[in-house]
């Protein structure tokens, strides 16, 4: 049985290897239910119409394992996509987890440490590509500081350039299809992440040698812990070419960070950011990085993932819903939405700015005009609600 709100592989929704199979072990308390295996994880995904699945390196392959043991683990993950056709979506490495990364991994002080992270990366790239993922993604979790004063942040970021140009050179050398996307995030673990926001990584995207090769991951939790929009953000990534791949969850603003099931906290947001990805023209995966609540048991589990999907669709329906309501066309010409994308001045020239300084304004009109953003704000309040 097959309806608009029933996902299916066309929709490109992924999962972490880590995300599902949570066993919900947090800072406070053990594990409360027991993991799912590989082969078990990937089923699930086919039988409730996901399509992709990403991965660390420590997922996969037992760390510290003999190379024979870690192949194995690789072809048994490869035989159990190639039955089940899910897609690897995408790859990263665990550069958080072994005490070895207290003090970071690219930007640790311990130079040894720096040459250790970015040689585990390089192994991991080419399990990306033997696995046809098309993205890699490096999210920081170590990469940065509790005390201030114990890394000079400028060398830091020196550091992590190098580490990145140092994999596109790989990348090119090897020619693989393979792009980069970093995942910002503000703080959680360390108290200072390096790199904490989309709009701080764009930035440093462009001082790389390949800019073009490097993107973003960027997180509905991770932009909501600093307080930022989430919607805002991503449309400046997508404006700058750089979205390359997208974490979907939830979280309570100024909480550490929740990857609560996509849709079950900001539903005006996840509207909005909906309605962008779905307008956009947006092909990668909509990857969720989310877990199952911690009191979550048995079949629970996978409605939580079939809840992410669905919720995803339903508001996917309600955004297209709200583009074809004549009230909204009415309500965002009184609003001026549509002259937004009119030049306002065009290129600079001696004629265009004498015109401009020629034409006579009327402040007090312009400023007496309305915009009408109550009744449009409660347009998107009603489709939501679905009154
Ligand atoms: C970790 C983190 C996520 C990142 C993953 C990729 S691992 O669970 O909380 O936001 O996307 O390393
Ligand atoms: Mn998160
Ligand atoms: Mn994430």
């Amino acid at each position: 049985m097959s309806d608009a709100l029933t996902p299916t592989p066309d929709n490109k929704f992924a999962f972490g290897l880590w995300t599902i199979g949570h066993p919900g072990r947090d800072p406070f308390g053990d594990s409360t239910r027991p993991p799912v295996s590989t082969a078990d994880f990937l089923r699930g995904l086919a039988d409730i119409g996901a399509w992709g699945v990403s991965f660390h390196d420590d997922d996969l392959m037992t760390f510290g394992a003999p190379e024979s043991q870690r192949r194995a683990e690789l072809d048994a993950f490869k035989k159990s996509l190639d039955e089940t056709g899910i897609v690897c979506s995408m790859a990263t490495t665990n550069l958080f987890w072994h005490p070895l990364f207290k003090d970071g991994a690219f930007t640790s002080n311990d130079r040894n440490v720096r040459r250790y992270a970015i040689a585990k990366t390089i192994r991991n790239i080419d399990v990306a590509a033997e696995l046809g993922a098309p993205t890699y993604v490096f999210w920081g979790g170590r990469e940065g500081v509790e005390s201030a004063a114990s890394k000079e942040p400028r060398d830091a970021l020196d550091r992590y350039a190098e580490a990145l140009n140092f994999f596109c050179g790989y990348v090119k050398d090897k020619g693989y299809n393979l792009r980069f996307a970093i995942e910002p995030k503000p703080n959680e673990p360390r108290a200072d992440t390096f790199l904490p926001t989309i709009g701080h990584a764009m930035a440093f995207i462009q001082t790389l040698e390949y800019p073009e090769m490097v993107g973003l991951n960027p997180e509905v939790a991770h932009e909501t812990m600093a307080g930022l929009s989430f919607y805002q953000g991503v449309a400046q990534a997508l404006w700058q070419d750089k979205l390359f791949h997208i974490d979907l969850n939830d979280q309570k603003i100024g909480r550490f960070d929740q990857d609560l099931r996509f849709g079950s906290e900001g539903i005006k947001d996840d509207f909005m950011l909906v309605r962008l990805l779905e307008q956009s023209g947006y092909s990668g995966p909509k990857h969720f990085d989310a877990r199952p609540y911690r009191n979550e048991w048995g079949d629970g589990i996978w409605d939580f993932a079939r809840g992410c999907m669905r919720t995803y669709l339903a508001l996917a329906q309600k955004a297209r819903e709200f583009d074809q309501d004549p009230r909204v066309k009415e309500a965002m010409e009184i609003a001026s939405v549509f002259e937004l994308a009119e030049s306002s001045v065009g290129p600079y020239s001696t004629e265009t700015v004498q015109r401009l300084l020629d034409e006579s304004f009327d402040p007090d009109a312009l400023a007496a005009r309305t915009y009408g953003n109550e009744a449009l704000d409660q347009l998107v309040i009603d489709r939501i609600l679905g009154i």
